[in-house]
């Protein structure tokens, strides 16, 4: 039987990586780890772990691939122990739960990690990874599913990095670190979702689904139907995370400062139609020339699906980690073409900072308390543009 332990048990992983898992069929378990919350740990338990998936415009599915699901405020030797004869160990704990800094190195000064580097209980991926991977004897493939350039290879030198600190031996022959490009539109569950599913744990989410993923497994895999392994994931992250995240950053800000509460319903203004488009060909002309021509396409495609009236995908769900999100949405291609749209888009963010903080909200971000000082500061705009690393950037968009 294979094992996989899956770090992160929210709608995403849900309707992604266990939909996958669950159509692969075969003999395979998959133990949860959640690493905050025993919100969703409780709420799965209650119902042996299976859960509605609700795929818009084509059904519900019950799925049940889940044996279990550990907490890590409840110990951290049982999690190890669940890792140590896992063949893949994955992850979906977005951009934030790397604890990376500006320059995508692990941050030893994040309280999360410098807590675990003092041999307190475990409580990131990043410390589990290491310990598990200095005390392993078996091939592992350790599979990171968030959006992020170079996913794989981010994870393995943040878990190189903390190895270090912490003085820990691994023999790196024994680990892999594919890249992989995820995709699939997974909102927030709704109350209405709930009741339609008869079910408090469903999860909703588009019939679309995407998997691309590095061929450089270190043991077996599950046989995941439709999913893509290549040598180089690299074109299809950037034309995914440029095109579709940095549309999605941009009408979540701009959307949200119109009054507007779904994607469907800023997608449907004109002006922000036009903006969103022209921002994904944009974005689409600093991809790889070997892929220009899907540009056209794929835009079409992401329009339609952000149409989608029935999926009601929340703007200020896109809205959250911003300062994490945009430097890779945002920064990394305005920096390859700057375009008005994408000026837009980082001064859309800007003024959502200020305007929030300004109404004493407190930002559904990592970096919030950061946030609130600069917009509250005397050059808000230019200390907002060093939170993300974008001071570089400051002469195009403070003009
Ligand atoms: C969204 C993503 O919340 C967000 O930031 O842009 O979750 C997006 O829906 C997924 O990446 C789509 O695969």
């Amino acid at each position: 039987m294979g094992q996989i332990v899956h770090f992160g048990l929210g709608n995403f992983a849900r309707a992604h990586l266990l939909d996958y898992t669950a159509d692969a069929g075969g003999d395979w378990q998959v133990i949860g780890v959640n690493l905050r919350s025993r919100t969703t740990r409780d709420g799965l338990a209650a119902q042996d772990y299976a859960y509605a998936l609700k795929v818009q415009g084509v059904g519900v599915k019950q799925i049940a691939v889940i044996n279990t699901i550990l907490l890590a405020s409840e110990g951290q030797q049982p999690i190890l122990q669940a890792m140590a004869t896992a063949d893949i160990i994955s992850a979906t704990v977005t951009e934030k739960g790397y604890h990376l800094d500006q320059n995508g190195q692990l941050d030893l000064q994040d309280p999360v990690i410098a807590a675990d580097l003092t041999g307190l209980p475990l409580r990131s991926l990043i410390g589990f990874i290491a310990h598990d991977l200095a005390q392993r004897d078996r091939p592992v493939t350790i599979l990171s599913c968030d959006n992020r350039p170079g996913n794989g290879d981010a994870l393995r030198q943040a878990v190189q990095q903390f190895a270090q600190a912490a003085h820990l031996t691994i023999d790196w022959s024994l680990a892999r670190f594919p890249n992989a490009m995820v995709d699939r539109i997974t909102p927030a569950t709704t109350d209405l979702i709930r009741q339609e599913c008869n079910d408090p744990m469903a999860v909703p989410t588009e019939a679309f689904r995407e998997w691309v993923i590095e061929d450089c497994f270190a043991g077996p895999r599950p046989d995941w139907p439709d999913v893509q392994f290549v040598q180089d994931v690299r074109p299809h992250e950037l034309r995914k995370l440029r095109m579709l995240n940095g549309a999605h950053s941009f009408l979540a800000y701009a959307g949200l400062a119109q009054g507007y509460d779904f994607v469907h319903e800023a997608i449907s203004d004109p002006q922000l139609r036009r903006q969103a488009l022209s921002l994904m060909m944009e974005a689409g002309a600093t991809l790889p020339q070997d892929i220009q021509d899907q540009v056209p396409a794929y835009a079409q495609a992401l329009l339609v699906r952000f149409d989608n009236t029935e999926l009601a995908h929340r703007l200020d769900q896109i809205a959250m980690d911003g300062s994490q999100k945009l430097p890779y949405r945002i920064l990394d291609t305005l920096r390859l073409g700057a375009t008005p749209v994408l000026i837009s888009a980082v001064r859309a963010w800007m003024s959502y900072c200020i305007a929030q903080t300004a109404l004493g909200k407190k930002l559904n971000d990592p970096l919030a308390e950061d946030i609130a000082r600069a917009a509250n500061s005397a050059q808000p705009e230019r200390k907002l543009l060093q939170l993300i690393g974008a001071e570089d950037l400051a002469p195009l968009i403070l003009e």
